[in-house]
């Protein structure tokens, strides 16, 4: 039996449904060579950027935990040009999201404009509102009235398919809250989770934070975020309109996982920590892993149980 692992958000078709979760070896015009001819992944997502290019946080701004990471790397890229010169000068084999993440409510509306005004541009943009790591800059996805100002001022201008990046939630009220606000708009779709902020681990050897910025404090990843990650897949499939894709990012480290993110809802599946740890051969172990479930299921779409999780009746 042949598996077919395609999917589809808004224009972008692919073959596959994995791709690099944003921040992960897309930062540099080598990175993003490397993900572009990874032979499995459908997709990839740029490092999130700003209008100016950034060094981010001072260092160590990245430490593995023995289930996962924790990062505060605050931010580095490379500036919008770089990547849109990117665009302009190599084949794209496979689509590529444009991850922006603005530091203000004036540079992502400026890099959007761009985007809407570029004609060579087609492609799928992905607005970051969940950055945990810029110093003094909360989370503006926490903040619903300000994101909510910000997507009315963006969708009276953009056209073009445009999605965004949430942080995770932790109440049902808030799914509720975020999935209101977010039907409102035309969204090409949400990925949800970006890593859990403002966590915090200690070396306790030398009694030390292990992260230089923010006095230690950063966004955890990697596998001890997947039951998070799934619920936030699963609560927000229930409440956004169909029309609204998710990609499902957080806690994938092999074929069950991403099999559950799928479970839950999600179009595409992306890997972070689990991909920076293993290197892009995860593509192919992970891609090869969902498909022997599938094949030992039945299952030739992943429309076959997209979405179609069991819950427990009396
Ligand atoms: O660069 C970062 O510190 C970073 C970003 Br923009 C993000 O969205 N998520 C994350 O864990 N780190």
């Amino acid at each position: 039996m042949s598996v077919d692992l395609s999917a589809q958000i808004a224009n972008m078709k692919v073959n596959n449904l994995f791709l690099n979760a944003s921040g992960i070896h897309c930062q540099t015009e080598a990175e993003l060579d490397d993900l572009m001819q990874e032979p499995v992944s459908g997709a990839m997502v740029t490092k999130s950027m700003t209008p100016q290019s950034r060094f981010g946080n001072p260092l160590p701004r990245y430490y593995r935990l023995a289930n996962g990471s924790i990062n505060s790397m605050g931010l580095p890229n490379e500036g919008f040009d770089y990547y849109m010169d990117y665009l302009k000068t190599h084949d794209q084999i496979k689509p590529v999201i444009v991850s922006v993440a603005g530091r203000s409510k004036e540079e992502d509306l400026a890099m959007l404009h761009t985007l809407q005004d570029d004609d060579s541009y087609q492609g799928l943009t992905e607005l970051n509102l969940s950055c945990p790591n810029v110093i003094g800059e909360p989370q503006m996805a926490y903040d619903f009235p300000a994101a909510n100002d910000l997507l009315k001022e963006v969708f009276s201008f953009y056209k073009k398919p445009l999605g965004i990046k949430l942080p995770p939630y932790f109440d049902l009220v808030h799914f509720d809250q975020i999935a209101e606000l977010l039907n409102q708009y035309p969204l090409s779709h949400v990925n949800t989770i970006n890593s859990i902020g403002n966590g915090l681990w200690i070396d306790v050897n030398s009694e030390t934070v292990v992260l230089k910025p923010k006095g230690g404090f950063g966004g955890v990843g990697g596998s001890m975020v997947l039951p998070t990650a799934l619920a936030n897949v699963r609560g927000l499939r229930q409440r956004l309109n169909p029309s609204i894709k998710i990609i499902g990012t957080g806690g994938v480290t092999n074929g069950r996982d991403a099999f559950a993110h799928i479970l839950c809802g999600a179009e595409m599946v992306s890997i972070g920590t689990q991909l920076y740890e293993e290197g892009l051969g995860a593509f192919e172990r992970v891609t090869r892993e969902l498909t022997d479930i599938m094949e030992a299921k039945g299952y030739e779409l992943l429309a076959d149980f997209r979405g179609k999780l069991k819950v427990i009746e009396d």
